[in-house]
């Protein structure tokens, strides 16, 4: 009873300030994994993201598929079950060698996750493609950076490894010895756990649902997603704020970094008209807790960076500022403010592959929404094909007030 009072309060009377507003408020269904609370943060199945980041990652995607954490012996069952099918078809990695090392390590993401669907065998079972795409997620994320940047040929998942150490244990990354791997697996078990779902209406998300509600496959409408995902104001928010924070760096000089330069770096980017890269966000009203959860990672793996640093003067010193502008819902740093930077300590230096692991853990919490829309929803029978309404309008607003001229 409570809960449908709770939902008829947002449930709206729709108005001609809901158009060409990005669908900001208007509801359209259910999640059953997450939800993002304006003024508390992101919780996946009712519990704080901030209290389970540093679960192993395994027991949270788990979390966000079955809704409730497994027990010991279902998370060893789990981890087999996804070292049983994490390797990918040869074919798959045939059709990466052919792709031209300029283009972005999203685009071949993209590409990689759609061919990887024709080398499905579960027609169209969107369960069983949940599972083996985010089995083989890492294998394909990690032969992409091997591939672009020439670092030798994929390597085969290890049987012996967690999700996350065979991540890095396929990426192989030249320069690392032992200390710097365990580095890295520290920050992206975190990473892969804050980034695994975000609600239900973020784009990449909703891009994804919609693509699979006219029933395109698991791959097909993961694809989607993720070119959803590969805008800058999304999930590329990460590689333009460490662009952003580099350049501070180098403004400033590693060794001089202090409030008043980077205030003045920020009014100078406000006064040009730039966005402030990882700040804001379009439901939250409070600080991001990923990005606290981030930071305190960093505390422990790279206090001394000057990236870090300035990181963690952009959380003090922006808020106040974008404050001043009553337009700006909301000032505070977001889960792309620190991501980047704690990458570059762990020796992934170039910020254009930091949306493919973005990528790798969204898939996730898509994939999740995805088996619920077509699978779970209206008892079982899905959520219809998309089919929201636009207004035939010649001009549309481009010219102040639309004139409406039918409805069809
Ligand atoms: N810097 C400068 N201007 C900003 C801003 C920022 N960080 N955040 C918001 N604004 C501006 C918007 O561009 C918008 O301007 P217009 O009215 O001229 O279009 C205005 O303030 C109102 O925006 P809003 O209501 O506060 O925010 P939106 O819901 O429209 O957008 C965004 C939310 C996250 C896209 C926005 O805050 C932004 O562009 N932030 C910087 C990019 C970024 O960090 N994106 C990552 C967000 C996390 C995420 O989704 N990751 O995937």
């Amino acid at each position: 009873m409570a809960e449908a009072a709770k939902k008829s309060d947002i449930l709206l009377e729709l108005t001609d300030d809901h158009l060409e507003s990005g669908l900001r408020g208007v509801p359209v269904g259910y999640t059953t994994t997450s939800a993002v609370e304006a003024d508390k943060g992101l919780f996946y199945v009712g519990r704080a993201v901030e209290d389970i980041a540093t679960e192993d990652p395994e027991k949270v995607i788990y979390l966000l598929l079955y809704k409730q954490m497994p027990t010991d012996v279902q998370l060893s069952g789990f981890r087999r079950e996804l070292l049983s099918r994490a390797s990918v078809p040869t074919g798959v990695f045939a059709s990466l060698y052919a792709l031209p090392h300029h283009g972005h390590p999203m685009k071949w993401f993209i590409h990689a996750i759609n061919v990887l669907g024709m080398f499905s065998h579960n027609r169209n079972d969107y369960r069983k493609d949940a599972i083996d795409l985010i089995a083989k997620i890492p294998t394909l994320t990690a032969a992409i950076f091997r591939l672009r940047e020439g670092w030798g040929d994929p390597i085969p998942p290890d049987p012996n490894l967690g999700y996350i150490e065979n991540f890095v244990h396929m990426l192989g990354v030249p320069s690392h010895g032992p200390e710097e791997t365990a580095k890295l697996i520290k920050l992206m078990r975190v990473f892969e756990t804050t980034h695994l779902d975000h609600g239900g209406g973020n784009l990449s998300t909703f891009t994804g649902k919609a693509v699979a509600s006219g029933k395109a496959d698991m791959y097909e409408s993961i694809s989607a997603a993720m070119c959803g995902l590969a805008g800058p104001l999304h999930g590329r928010a990460n590689q333009e704020c460490l662009e952003f924070i580099q350049d501070c760096v180098m403004h400033i000089g590693a060794d001089h970094i202090n409030e008043a330069e980077v205030r003045a770096l920020i009014m100078k980017k406000l006064n040009n008209k730039e966005v402030v890269y990882g700040f804001g966000h379009a439901v939250l009203r409070v600080e991001d807790p990923r990005a606290r959860v981030l930071r305190k990672v960093g505390s422990e793996i790279c206090p001394e960076s000057p990236l870090f640093k300035v990181i963690k003067l952009l959380a003090e010193v922006v808020p106040p500022i974008l404050k001043a502008n009553p337009k700006i819902s909301n000032p505070y740093a977001n889960v792309d403010s620190a991501s980047g930077s704690l990458l570059v300590a762990c020796g992934l230096t170039k910020p254009e592959y930091y949306t493919t692991l973005f990528g790798m853990s969204r898939v996730v919490g898509i994939a999740a929404q995805i088996v619920y829309e077509r699978c779970e929803a209206r008892n079982g029978k899905g959520v219809p094909i998309m089919r929201p309404k636009y207004f035939y309008s010649p001009e549309g607003t481009a010219k102040g007030e639309a004139v409406i001229a039918g409805s069809g």
